[in-house]
């Protein structure tokens, strides 16, 4: 049989017929964690793989505008260049001592932080529901040896539709039973009341402010959906609460670090809260860090010993955290935020379409608020359009959706975002 030169030798109709079909790279990706991994969340159905300051690619090469940021843990843009080169200079000299013995970068850090937020005492931890209880922690043992409060009767005050984390502590503070429901017995010792509410955390405190250490409060309500409380409401809060002898710990894993146009989103409303929990972008999106920022009277209740962690402020968690803060001072995070989350409202609302009720938000920390079209088109359809048009949100509560991109987006980049998005809302009235 005569032999085919290798040069013209045809393709096989099998080789033809292997030609890739769109987003089948995705589809190996997608299924492979459906066989493989635990099913605790509903990914949108798209595979990243790459990514740069505001934009992510997946694995067929498609760019996306990213407008979560990982939930705001991402203000500096992703693989920022300074503080991936703080992660890969340290984790090339030393990445990890236990706090069984000093080291060289801690120490830098928990200066930094000082002098950058101006607390007396920083306790470092990794994530953000770490940080929180670790904040429950500093405000029982202040009420147990500073206030006098019977150990077993110590109270902390949360609000209703709060999220801090998912630990078993943590959700006892849920009024979300997706959150809470059959994990077992949950954690005594809290009282919830509306959020937004003024006059029930005066009631709370009449009633219950003798055995009460703290008020436990998101100064903007992430989860539950970007709930913008009213001017003053938190300074109303710390007043109250310091006439009950009540410490205020302010949630600030999401809020802080410039995403709503102030460094701490409690400084909207003039107050320097008792204790500070920060996390997410305090990390500069590369690794988890987070902290509890207190003074002394609060912070040194805590002796040797009796709390921690294995990679708590860790040398690579010290230096990327002190690069992803410089980051957000030398590019003026906190100014952009500002004035370009006032833009994206302005123009979100200039869309005229039955999906949308409403805006929502402060600095680049926003929702918009939505309702099913007649045609069925629900805020997930929207955010599926959003994708196919090259921009990631994601729903939260089934009709609001988030937005927030990176802090570091320009304003063009930011009006081609919108664009994107007014384009997909008029899409789904096809
Ligand atoms: C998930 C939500 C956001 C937070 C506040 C503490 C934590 C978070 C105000 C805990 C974390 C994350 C958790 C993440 C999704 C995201 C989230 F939808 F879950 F609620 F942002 F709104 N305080 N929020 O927002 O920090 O332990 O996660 O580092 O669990 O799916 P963490």
């Amino acid at each position: 049989m005569a032999t085919q030169s290798k040069k013209t030798a045809p393709k096989s109709a099998a080789k033809k017929a292997a030609k890739p079909v769109k987003g089948a790279l995705s589809k190996k990706f997608m299924d492979m964690e459906s066989k493989y991994g635990a099913k605790n969340y509903h990914p949108l159905p798209v595979v990243l793989t790459k990514s740069k300051g505001i934009y992510v690619w997946d694995v067929e090469g498609k760019k996306y505008f990213d407008f979560l940021s990982s939930y705001s843990a991402v203000n500096q843009g992703h693989n920022h260049p300074k503080i991936v080169k703080a992660l890969k200079d340290q984790a090339d000299r030393l990445s990890l001592t236990s706090r069984a013995f000093y080291n060289d970068a801690l120490c830098e850090f928990e200066k930094y932080i000082h002098d950058y937020f101006g607390y007396d005492r920083v306790l470092p931890m990794n994530t953000g529901a770490e940080g929180v209880e670790t904040a429950l922690k500093l405000a029982r043992r202040w009420g147990a040896v500073k206030k006098g409060i019977p150990n077993n009767k110590i109270k902390i005050i949360c609000c209703n539709g709060n999220f801090h984390g998912r630990t078993v502590t943590v959700i006892t503070m849920s009024n979300d039973p997706s959150s809470y429901e059959n994990y077992g017995p949950l954690t005594p010792g809290f009282i919830r009341i509306p959020y937004n509410d003024v006059k029930a955390l005066e009631k709370a405190l009449e009633k219950h402010g003798k055995e009460v250490c703290a008020f436990l409060v998101e100064p903007i309500q992430g989860e539950a959906g970007i709930y913008v409380p009213d001017d003053g409401y938190l300074k109303k809060c710390y007043d109250l609460c310091h006439k009950h002898n009540v410490l205020l710990i302010a949630d600030e894993v999401q809020t802080g670090i410039a995403r709503t146009g102030k460094m701490l989103c409690s400084m909207h409303d003039g107050i320097r809260p008792d204790i500070v929990v920060l996390g997410k972008a305090l990390g500069g999106g590369v690794l988890p860090v987070s902290a509890c920022l207190a003074d002394d009277d609060i912070m040194l209740n805590i002796k040797p010993g009796e709390h921690g962690s294995t990679f708590g402020g860790f040398p690579l968690a010290a230096r990327v955290a002190v690069a992803a803060l410089k980051v957000v001072k030398e590019e003026k995070l906190t100014q952009k935020a500002e004035k370009l989350g006032k833009i994206f409202r302005e123009e979100i609302a200039k869309i005229k379409s039955p999906m949308i009720v409403g805006v929502r938000g402060r600095g680049l920390l926003n929702a918009v608020l939505t309702k099913p079209m007649k045609n069925g088109k629900t805020a997930w359809d929207l955010c599926i359009k959003m994708m196919e048009n090259g921009l990631l949100a994601k729903p939260t509560h089934n009709t609001i959706i988030r937005f927030a991109p990176p802090l570091v987006i320009t304003e063009a980049e930011l009006r081609k975002a919108i664009a994107i998005i007014a384009k997909s809302i008029k899409e789904m009235e096809e």
